[in-house]
């Protein structure tokens, strides 16, 4: 499957973001999740800006897909070097991204890292979804850097937690690797 990107936007507020009514896919995370190297994956080219530096993608980004949809790169948040101010102010961009694109929003991807214990950050983020009737999957990155038998325990644990905190439907979630260029359902 070849997709072709035919535009890109790269907005700095919702205001600057592309009027057309085109639906899009957006994908939020921590900083350094791996956002970019999934959109890079996706359309099989290097079209997003990848860093080993966290807190670099502080844009919108709009990559228009066969003229017929979009994959959006949001500002990665938590990033513990930006001020508080900062921080918030991402969040608050990101929560009005979400608001004002109404319909065209089909689904939201949040990108969680396998290897590390479940955050009260990405929690919020997902509770924020839900409370605004956004439907999301959960991402798993960096598959490749745990051992296969532990991909299913991690997801188990995550569940868990999510559970304990009241979730009563916990949201499906796709497993993945940008460097040995699988995901799956
Ligand atoms: N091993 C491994 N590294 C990854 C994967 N995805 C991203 N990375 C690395 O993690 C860092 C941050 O990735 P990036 O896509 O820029 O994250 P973003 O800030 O969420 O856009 C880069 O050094 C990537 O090479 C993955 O699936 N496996
Ligand atoms: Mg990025």
């Amino acid at each position: 499957m070849s997709l072709k990107i035919t535009e890109f936007f790269s907005s700095e507020t919702i205001l600057n973001c592309p009027k057309n009514k085109l639906p899009e896919y957006a994908f939020i995370g921590r900083s350094n999740v791996g956002k970019s190297s999934l959109i890079n994956l996706i359309v099989n080219q290097k079209v997003a800006y990848t860093s080993s530096k966290p807190g670099k993608t502080q844009l919108i980004n709009h990559y228009y897909i066969d003229n017929q949809w979009a994959l959006v790169d949001l500002p990665g948040y938590g990033y513990a070097k930006l001020s508080k101010v900062k921080r918030l102010k991402m969040i608050t961009e990101t929560e009005n991204y979400f608001i004002k694109r109404g319909v065209r929003l089909v689904a939201v991807f949040i990108l969680i890292d396998i290897r590390i214990s479940p955050q009260k950050i990405d929690l919020e983020r997902m509770k924020w979804l839900v409370e605004n009737n956004m439907y999301f999957v959960r991402v798993f990155t960096k598959c490749d850097q745990i051992k296969k038998e532990l991909i299913e325990k991690k997801i188990k644990h995550y569940d868990n937690i999510m559970m304990q905190n009241n979730w009563n439907k916990i949201p499906k979630s796709i497993i993945s690797s940008s460097s040995k260029k699988n995901w799956k359902k």
